[in-house]
């Protein structure tokens, strides 16, 4: 088989010089190796966790000279590189893909099973690495998966955070937030080095001076300094003998720091200050979509981008590069604004440091910079406070202003007289801060979308103004999911299936799928495929049963929400359709043997200072408390909501579901990426016409896609008439008896006023026109339940969506990136 570069995906045909070999002895020999040497252990005493980290550094040390190699070919070809700048990774664990890049998972299994170790038991000891929040993580960890695999060099960096995301637990049915100690048993997947730290300056103040040349100049005088220390990952191609790096950097107390104060006999203070160092890669914020604006978070910004300009840069010269020619070097991708801080951090460097003119340090930023958007919500776009901007950052400030005005000069001349639009435009809202959309916007090559739809919207709603100035420089990727992840690795029975079908061709290739389409029909394919189904069920309910104490029924229609919670996404109206049918079989409207038997999985966390959202996760957990207790339903819905939501969970759950969830309200999710695994392993999906909704639709066709809701331009009009929900409670007998229930205390111990956050908001707010979608949302409902009660029409549909839905692999999203915005091809 050939891979996408057209070279041969054999790991034998690839598999460098130095590499360990490829057998069940010879596994078994390193592995107790390893066991011996690293964990200093024999295999009689050694605990579960001596156990994962051998295999882990077993692993690890066949993809060592692939590693090796790499980096080499990169240090002689000097390749462009992107640089992908990213706040969040989201990466799952390492174990299953590294396995999965070597060929190795057999050898593996055979390999321990002689050692008398169940390899599912070490795979169940990593504790994933969960350094970003969501989507936006998540894809940032799908695209350097994808990159790896398809040869193109690529460094991903981002900040090695302490702390991930916060673990979730329920105490009585409410959020409590508990610390992410992914670290505290060491991670076997990192490289520290040391000796490579840089320095980063924060604070103080700028000077000028006239400098030999006779031109003034600026010096940043900062008051202090970090110093970033980088670790190192793996980022393994499948099969193909790259393996790529994710670095990731951690803070430090920089040695003079530390001198200056434990010199002067302040001990405690000197370890404060390491402390206050130390604090800057603690944590990872929380919030999803909304951003605080706290100054700890811009610390953390400058402080990655710092380090990983300095990085790249000080490579770069090392290997003869002249700093004029550093965008036919390199292209950073600005994840979303969070590494915007960038832009002003290159000017820097090049005018104070390099000596370069305003114009060509400007010529190089603006052709190293490319920007991609994640979001519409005006509460999710980054404004920093000029005041808090210059303490920090006084030169950055400084030169973001001269930014702008060499930006309103451009405009000014190309909209004369139009004082108004170069208002709007101004990169420096006044009373606000800066807006970093909008510096992204000005200093990249191209801006991105992440949907059809979304990139639409960007254009003729956030930043009409500058596509009318720069129609060329906006363009859309379509997000998409890495293949290896969601369907090879979490899928492993769905995989066999259609490799002994059409080969293994699609792991690399995922339009490929296109060639399962024929099987839809075909009986004994569709028999199979149901059979997959009903095993991954029987997964997941082991799973949760162990994990959680959850019951999962046999049996059922499996119904998944799970995303971040946000009122936009709208858990709530997921929540209504339950309580309604609970409401209908409660009040005799319909016997409890006509609800067709569902259980409906959530997985969601909160932001921790999110209050409706908090609320939210409350209501979800009473109501299912009341629901799955309650014998007048005979059994046939089930409510399941396991804690701590996460990509591991994601990878055993998603395969088994049915029914994909995705009910944004129209043009308020970016993309989603979710909805992509799901149809990929034949769920059927329930959504909105939003986000990347909208392809999947157009790709799987109608028929096989339950389509509810206003479209884009109806919530907007009904936006621009007033949109009152009342009206929608008063008019609805059904929906005021669903939000009434609610309000009777049925699920609140008989406190009526528990929930009232919740149902006030969606009764008088309800900025997300949960009740203007609902009986839409519950026709549409009905129609999966008619359509499931045909187990033969619903897996026919099913094997279509995974079919036709190879186009959101995430190697396609990178192929775009390279044709539209990167401008380089597969290399190396
Ligand atoms: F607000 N997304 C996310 F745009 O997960 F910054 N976190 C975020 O902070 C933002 C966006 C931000 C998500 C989008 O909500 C989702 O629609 C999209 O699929 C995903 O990013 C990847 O593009």
């Amino acid at each position: 088989d050939l891979g996408p570069s057209g070279k041969p995906t054999h790991p034998l045909a690839t598999a460098p010089v130095g590499a360990p070999p490829h057998s069940v002895d010879g596994f078994v020999k390193e592995f107790l190796h390893e066991l011996n040497t690293n964990q200093g252990v024999p295999l009689s005493l050694s605990s579960v966790n001596d156990q994962y980290m051998a295999l882990a550094s077993t692993v690890r040390n066949y993809l060592m000279a692939r590693w090796l190699e790499t980096n080499r070919k990169v240090h002689e070809n000097k390749p462009k590189t992107i640089g992908y700048l990213s706040a969040e990774y989201l990466l799952g664990r390492q174990l299953g893909n590294a396995l999965l890049a070597t060929d190795l998972s057999d050898i593996a299994e055979k390999g321990l099973a002689l050692c008398g170790i169940d390899i599912a038991t070490l795979r169940a000891q990593e504790v994933e690495p969960g350094l970003g929040n969501g989507g936006l993580g998540r894809l940032a960890a799908c695209f350097i998966d994808s990159l790896a695999t398809m040869d193109v060099p690529c460094v991903g960096y981002g900040i090695r955070y302490e702390y991930g995301i916060f673990r979730q637990t329920f105490v009585d049915g409410r959020q409590v937030e508990q610390p992410d100690t992914w670290l505290s048993l060491g991670s076997p997947w990192e490289f520290p080095h040391p000796e490579a730290s840089v320095q980063v300056d924060f604070g103080g103040h700028t000077e000028r001076y006239i400098g030999e040349d006779g031109r003034e100049r600026v010096r940043w005088v900062p008051a202090w300094n970090v110093l970033g220390v980088p670790y190192n990952y793996m980022v393994p191609g499948y099969l193909n003998g790259r393996v790529n790096t994710l670095r990731l950097w951690s803070a430090q107390a920089t040695k003079a720091f530390d001198l200056q104060i434990f010199n002067s006999g302040d001990y405690a203070q000197a370890v404060r200050a390491q402390t206050f160092a130390e604090n800057i890669s603690k944590v990872l914020y929380p919030e999803d979509s909304t951003p605080q604006g706290k100054e700890l978070r811009l610390q953390q910004q400058y402080f990655f981008v710092a380090c990983s300009l300095r990085d790249f840069i000080d490579h770069s010269l090392e290997d003869g590069f002249d700093l004029h020619n550093l965008p036919e070097r390199v292209t950073f991708q600005l994840n979303d604004t969070h590494p915007v801080i960038a832009v002003p951090e290159l000017m820097r460097i090049l005018i104070d440091e390099y000596d370069f003119e305003w114009d060509e340090a400007w010529d190089v930023t603006r052709r190293c910079f490319a920007y991609t958007c994640h979001t519409l919500l005006p509460e999710a776009l980054e404004v920093w406070p000029t005041d808090l901007l210059g303490r920090l950052l006084p030169r950055h400030l400084e030169l973001i202003y001269q930014i702008n005005d060499h930006f309103l000069a451009e405009v000014r001349e190309a909209f004369p007289g139009d004082e108004l639009r170069a208002h709007h435009m101004s990169i420096i809202s006044h009373g606000q801060g800066v807006r970093m959309a909008f510096l992204a916007t000005v200093a990249g090559t191209k801006v991105n979308g992440v949907a059809e739809l979304h990139s639409q919207l960007l254009r003729d709603k956030v930043l009409p103004d500058f596509s009318a100035l720069w129609p060329e420089k906006f363009t859309n990727v379509t997000n998409g999911v890495t293949p290896r992840r969601f369907v090879r690795l979490s899928n492993p029975k769905l995989s066999e299936l259609i490799n002994d079908t059409i080969g293994n061709g699609w792991v690399t290739d995922l339009e490929r799928l296109k060639e399962l389409e024929p099987y839809a029909d075909d009986p004994e394919f569709r028999a199979q495929f149901a059979e997959i189904k009903a095993w991954n069920k029987h997964r997941i309910a082991d799973l949760l049963r162990a994990r959680d104490g959850i019951d999962l029924p046999d049996g059922h229609l499996v119904d998944v929400m799970v995303k971040r919670l946000h009122e936009y996404k709208r858990q709530s109206l997921k929540l209504l359709h339950i309580v309604s049918l609970y409401e209908q079989v409660l009040s005799g409207k319909i016997a409890a043997s006509e609800v067709t038997p569902r259980t409906v999985v959530f997985g969601s966390k909160a932001a921790p200072g999110y209050a409706m959202a908090k609320e939210t996760i409350h209501l979800i957990n009473k109501v299912a408390a009341t629901i799955n207790a309650d014998p007048i339903l005979e059994g046939r819905l089930k409510i399941a909501f396991p804690a701590n939501y996460n990509v591991t969970l994601a990878e055993k759950l998603i395969p088994a579901a049915d029914l994909s969830e995705q009910i944004s309200l129209a043009g308020m999710e970016a993309s989603g990426t979710g909805n992509m695994k799901f149809a990929l392993n034949g769920a059927l999906t329930i959504g909105t016409d939003d986000g990347a909704n909208v392809e999947i639709r157009k790709l799987v066709g109608d028929k096989h896609f339950f389509l509810f809701g206003m479209s884009e331009p109806e919530v907007a009009e009904l936006g621009a008439q007033g949109y009152n929900p009342h009206s929608y409670y008063d008019a609805n007998p059904q929906l005021k008896a669903t939000l009434d229930l609610i309000s009777s205390g049925v699920f609140s111990n008989g406190d009526r006023h528990l929930f009232d956050m919740v149902v006030e908001n969606l009764k008088n707010q309800d900025r997300f026109m949960a009740l203007a979608d609902f009986d839409s949302y519950v026709a549409a409902q009905a129609k999966v339940e008619e359509r499931y009660a045909d187990q033969d029409s619903w897996m026919r549909s099913a094997i279509l969506n995974m079919a036709r839905t190879g186009y959101f692999s995430s190697d396609r999203s990178m192929r775009d990136y390279l044709q539209r915005i990167w401008h380089t091809t597969p290399m190396l």
